[in-house]
C-alpha cells in the first residue's frame, strides 16, 4: 500500500514539475521608472499630450539616431571580433589578428609537421633496431628559449595594453553612473544634475518599427559624447551583473555593493550595442545595452532634453540668472538652459 502511495506522490511531482518550470517565464516585466517614459505612457490616455515623440524627449533637442547596419553589432555569419571604435579596442584587435593569430597558425602547423615526421621517420618498418637517444642538449635548449621568446613577444603589448585599458580617467572626464538591476540598467549623470534614464529592452515589434536589431536594442539608451574619455562608475542594485560593448572592447563586472571603474572612449558618432555578460536571473539575455555617441553639442541637448545640466553652463557665475530662470519656472528647464547659449 505504502509503495502505491510513494508512485502516486512521485507521478504528481512529475505532473506538476513543467507547472513550475513555465512559472519562471510567467515573471513581471521591468518597471518603467523613467520619468520621460512614464508620461509617454500615460500620454496614450490623455489626448492633449499626445504629440509626445516615440522617444518621449523633445524632438527639436533629440531624436534618436539610426544604427548603422553591420556597426557597432554582431553580424550574421561573422567569426571575427567586430569592428572595433575605440583605441584601446583597435590595438587588442590588431595583436589578435597580427601576433595572436599568426603565431597560432605557426604553432600548429610546427606540432603537426612534427607529429607527422616523427610517425614516418621512426616508423618500425624502417628502423628493425631502435634507437636508444635519451637526451640531446642542443635542442633541449632550443625548445625552452624559442618559448619563452614567443611568451615575451605577447607579453609586451598584452600587458601594456592592459595597463592602458585601466588607466584612472583624467580629472574634466564625464562621469556616468551604470547600475545593472533585475533586468535592465539604469545610467545617471552625477555631472549633469544627476538624472537617470533606465533602459528596457524593446519589443520585437517595437525594435522593427525603429529599424534596430531587437534583444540589442533598448527604449532608452545611454548617451556620451564621441572621441572624449568618460569615466564609467559601474555597480549593481541585486546581484551580478555585467556591461559589456563588444565594439569598444569593454567590459567590466557590476557587482552589487561595490563600483568598477574603466574609461569607455568611443572615436565615431553612431549606436553600438551590447548585453548583460553575467548570468543576472531569468530575463539576464533581455536586458541589452545601446550606447549612443553624439558630438559635444547634441550629447548637451540630449542632456537638456532629459531635465539635466549642461557641465560647465551651470557653475559659471555668468548664468546665475538662467539658475534663477531654472527655479521659476521648473516645466522649462531645457528652455532656460538654451537660453544662456
Ligand atoms: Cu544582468
Amino acid at each position: 500500500m505504502t509503495h502505491f502511495l510513494k508512485a502516486w506522490i512521485l507521478a504528481i511531482g512529475l505532473i506538476l514539475t513543467p507547472a513550475a518550470l513555465s512559472a519562471q517565464e510567467a515573471l513581471p516585466e521591468a518597471p518603467v521608472v523613467n520619468p520621460a517614459a512614464a508620461s509617454e505612457l500615460e500620454a496614450a490616455d490623455v489626448p492633449a499630450a499626445a504629440e509626445a515623440p516615440a522617444s518621449g524627449l523633445d524632438p527639436a533637442l533629440y531624436t534618436p539616431m539610426k544604427p548603422t547596419p553591420g556597426i557597432g553589432m554582431p553580424v550574421d555569419g561573422g567569426i571575427d571580433f567586430q569592428q572595433q571604435f575605440s583605441e584601446t579596442g583597435e590595438t587588442a584587435h590588431w595583436i589578435n589578428n597580427a601576433i595572436l593569430v599568426p603565431m597560432m597558425v605557426g604553432v600548429s602547423l610546427l606540432v603537426l609537421f612534427l607529429l607527422f615526421w616523427v610517425v614516418f621517420r621512426f616508423r618500425r618498418g624502417a628502423n628493425p633496431e631502435p634507437s636508444k637517444t635519451t637526451h640531446n642538449t642542443f635542442i633541449e635548449i632550443i625548445w625552452t628559449v624559442i618559448p619563452v621568446l614567443i611568451l615575451v613577444v605577447i607579453a609586451v603589448p598584452s600587458i601594456s595594453l592592459l595597463a592602458r585599458q585601466f588607466e584612472p580617467a583624467p580629472e574634466e572626464a564625464l562621469t556616468v553612473k551604470v547600475t545593472g538591476y533585475q533586468w535592465y540598467w539604469g545610467y545617471s549623470y552625477p555631472d549633469n544634475g544627476d538624472f537617470e534614464v533606465i533602459s528596457n529592452m524593446l519589443p520585437a515589434d517595437e525594435a522593427e518599427a525603429r529599424g534596430e536589431p531587437y534583444q540589442l536594442a533598448a527604449d532608452n539608451r545611454m548617451v556620451i559624447p564621441v572621441g572624449k574619455p568618460v569615466k564609467l562608475l559601474i555597480t549593481a542594485a541585486d546581484v551580478i551583473h555585467s556591461f559589456a560593448i563588444p565594439s569598444a572592447w569593454f567590459k567590466l563586472d557590476a557587482v552589487p555593493g561595490r563600483i568598477n571603474e574603466k574609461v569607455l572612449q568611443i572615436d565615431r558618432e553612431g549606436v553600438y550595442y551590447g548585453q548583460c555578460s553575467e548570468l543576472c536571473g531569468a530575463r539576464h539575455g533581455f536586458m541589452p545595452i545601446t550606447v549612443e555617441v553624439l558630438s559635444e553639442e547634441k550629447f548637451n541637448n540630449w542632456v537638456r532634453a532629459n531635465g539635466g545640466t549642461v557641465k560647465g553652463e551651470a557653475e559659471e557665475p555668468v548664468v546665475t540668472e538662467a539658475a534663477a530662470n531654472d527655479a521659476t519656472s521648473e516645466t522649462a528647464p531645457a528652455d532656460a538652459a538654451a537660453a544662456t547659449n
